[in-house]
């Protein structure tokens, strides 16, 4: 092993409030924070928290959040409890909860939940601007869909939103990176009016082989480069990377690194806000994709090589053990450690991890063997991708 000790040319800082994992969305739901108590055991038994500065984030206040959502939606969040939902179930619909899917539930504590979340993602980008951290992550927040006045897909506070507003009080150009099976488009609709802000998302895009519905949200076609209207600042300022089941890793990294390292040459932002949602590794109980732990990880090597001020943050992610694997080994890509494969046995949580089907004992398992989905991109369909993307990014001036 190597890499661990101190000092390190950069810092990399981990902001986590323990209590966001005791909030649970209900038994059948698929959004566990449970994996973050995984996730913190990895990386405590990997003796990572001697390579980071740690911090424990207060709650974000409701004027924080304030700071983009609207205010009577989030009085409306202050005090919806699963007592008293049943007599507010109009204003329940306005703000797209509960319904038959019900993908955003009321459950005990969720106000303390959402301020948890962003209050870390806040306080992660006021490192990044006070040059306390060049790498800051908190991977409790990256809840990418959530809107100005509505909850989604799991998503009540837009903790990206939040964070990222925060670095532009002192960053003229964000780019905001979405590696998520899910499209980014609460973040890239919040800034779909400023050129400060570049949202690049990739994603499962087009009908779903098992429900027959779009995959959600439906959005976020090569064609969604931002508004139309040429005289919209925002214009030509998202790129969108519709795929197809089934992604595999030699695939996922060639087009990552073309497309995010044309998009950072044009676009030349002094600051990257990374989502690094988990549910696009293979054997995901939402995902499509086929992706191992480490071409996951490879993204945030290549975004860390960038050398710009990172923020580094969580999102979906539906097999906690393999969130937590992963989440742990991207900590270590951030301060440059290798990790060995053999799971460390000295701490309880190491419990959870010994009795997997698929590995058990390991960091590594070849997750593309678990539930194989039929990989439907062909090289000529991604290369027309990144021949659209190219084309778009054309339109940006500079
Ligand atoms: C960032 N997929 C969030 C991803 C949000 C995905 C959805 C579920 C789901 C919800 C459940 C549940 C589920 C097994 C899966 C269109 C519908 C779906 C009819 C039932 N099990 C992130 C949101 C997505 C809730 N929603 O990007 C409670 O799957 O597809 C939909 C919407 C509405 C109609 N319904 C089908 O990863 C954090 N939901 C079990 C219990
Ligand atoms: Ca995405
Ligand atoms: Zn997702």
């Amino acid at each position: 092993e190597y890499g661990l000790e101190r000092p390190r040319g950069y810092t990399v800082s981990f902001h986590y409030n323990p209590h966001v994992e005791y909030h649970h969305f209900g038994s059948s739901h698929p959004m566990k924070p449970w994996r973050l108590t995984l996730t913190k055991q990895l990386v405590l038994a990997y003796g990572l928290e001697y390579t980071m500065d740690l911090y424990t984030p207060r709650p974000a206040s409701f004027d924080e959040m304030a700071l983009f959502h609207d205010r009577d939606y989030l009085s409306f969040l202050q005090q919806i409890t699963p007592q008293n939902m049943h007599r507010q179930e109009d204003i329940l619909e306005r703000y797209s909860f509960g319904g038959e899917s019900n993908d955003c539930p009321v459950f005990e504590g969720l106000w303390n939940y959402v301020s948890l979340y962003s209050g870390a993602s806040m306080h992660a980008a006021q490192n990044l601007l006070n040059h306390q951290s060049d790498i800051a992550i908190n991977w409790s927040g990256g809840l990418h869909h959530a809107k100005k006045g509505a909850a989604s897909g799991f998503c009540y506070v837009n903790d990206i939103v939040l964070a990222i507003q925060h670095l532009l009080t002192q960053h003229q150009r964000v780019l905001y990176i979405d590696i998520d099976v899910h499209h980014g488009d609460g973040v890239e609709a919040a800034f779909e009016s400023t050129d400060r802000v570049f949202t690049l998302s990739y994603h499962k895009f087009g009908q779903d082989r098992f429900t027959s519905w779009p995959f959600f949200p439906g959005t976020g076609d090569i064609t969604d480069t931002g508004p139309s209207d040429p005289t919209n600042r925002g214009k030509a300022h998202a790129l969108n990377i519709p795929l197809e089941d089934g992604i595999d890793d030699d695939q996922y990294k060639w087009l990552f690194k073309t497309v995010t390292g044309a998009v950072v040459d044009k676009y030349q932002p002094t600051a990257i806000v990374l989502q690094s949602g988990a549910d696009s590794l293979g054997g995901d109980r939402l995902g499509r994709f086929n992706l191992n732990i480490k071409a996951h990880g490879f993204c945030v090597e290549t975004v860390k090589n960038y050398g710009r001020p990172l923020l580094l943050i969580g999102g979906g992610g539906y097999t906690p053990r393999n969130v937590a694997r992963t989440w742990c080994h991207e900590t270590a890509v951030c301060v440059g450690a290798s990790l060995h494969n053999d799971l460390p046995t000295h701490i309880p949580y190491i419990m959870a991890f010994q009795g997997e089907e698929n590995g058990g004992g390991i960091l590594y398992p070849e997750l593309h063997n678990t539930k194989r989905h039929e990989n439907n991109n062909t090289t000529q369909k991604l290369n027309k991708i990144v021949e659209r993307a190219m084309e778009s990014l054309r339109y940006l001036e500079g």
